[in-house]
């Protein structure tokens, strides 16, 4: 675990560094009481490349993607495998770590995929059949003004900020990718997509997999005909309302 902590606190230290940027990106993640680093886009990739340990598909920017169907969009850009895998049992959360989210405005959905031939380390994430196991929108509020989940749960202390869903207590075990996408509607009509992937080794005695209703594939699941994603917060009838209904598949709890 002393290993762990080094590399938070160098991820740490790497995004007060690059803070200027103003984005972001999940970059650890939790299991109970056991922290996973993820990959550092700030930090040298040749050490992480190779890393043993590494769960988290590697991401080289914490630039944002702007196009629905940019194939970057299942795994962030390069999304190249990682090597090991964060076990989980069915039912247990799975918390994703961010630290210092600037942005306010938007859903964060959480999704899983089983990895072809039950392994990970070489599924292309693009052919995945992704499922939402967990979502945060609008909390309270109206759409420009109100308390989303997105602004409510980043910390300025210096704290990790943490997002938490629970692995679907029925799922069957086996080896999945978790992706974790923030998506950022400040600014009119161009939606900024964040996403993050990892892989999970998920233990359980569940028989439970999720039917072709629950599945999508990324990209392809998010249209610039869909007015939740090409959306203009700021325009009258928009602004105001307390109601943002979060799109995609409904979530599959398992
Ligand atoms: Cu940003």
């Amino acid at each position: 675990m002393l290993s762990s902590k080094i590399k938070l606190l160098a991820s740490v230290a790497g995004l007060l560094a690059h803070h200027v940027g103003a984005h972001g990106g999940c970059v650890n993640y939790t299991v109970g009481d056991t922290w996973y680093p993820g990959y550092s886009p700030y930090d040298d990739p040749i050490p992480q490349d190779s890393a043993p340990w590494m769960p988290q598909r590697k991401w080289i920017t914490n630039s944002p993607i702007f196009e629905t169907n940019n194939i970057s969009l299942s795994c962030n850009a390069p999304g190249t495998p990682a090597r090991a895998y964060i076990p989980v049992r069915a039912g247990e959360n799975i918390t994703a770590v961010y630290m210092y989210w600037v942005h306010t405005v938007g859903p964060m959905i959480a999704w899983m995929a089983h990895c072809a031939h039950d392994d990970c380390t070489t599924f292309d994430s693009s052919t995945a059949d992704w499922f939402k196991i967990g979502q945060r929108g609008l909390e309270e509020g109206t759409i420009e003004m109100g308390m989303w989940f997105q602004k409510s749960f980043s910390r300025w202390d210096g704290s990790p900020s943490l997002w938490g869903e629970r692995v679907p207590k029925g799922l069957k075990k086996g080896k999945y990718l978790v992706r974790h996408e923030i998506i950022s509607l400040h600014s009119a009509n161009a939606p900024q997509f964040y996403p993050e992937c990892a892989h999970l080794d998920v233990q359980g005695d569940g028989e439970g997999v999720p039917g072709s209703e629950f599945l999508v594939r990324i990209p392809g699941v998010w249209r610039m005909d869909q007015p939740e994603i090409n959306i203009n917060i700021y325009a009258p009838g928009i602004s105001n309302s307390t109601v943002y209904n979060i799109p995609g598949p409904p979530i599959w709890t398992g």
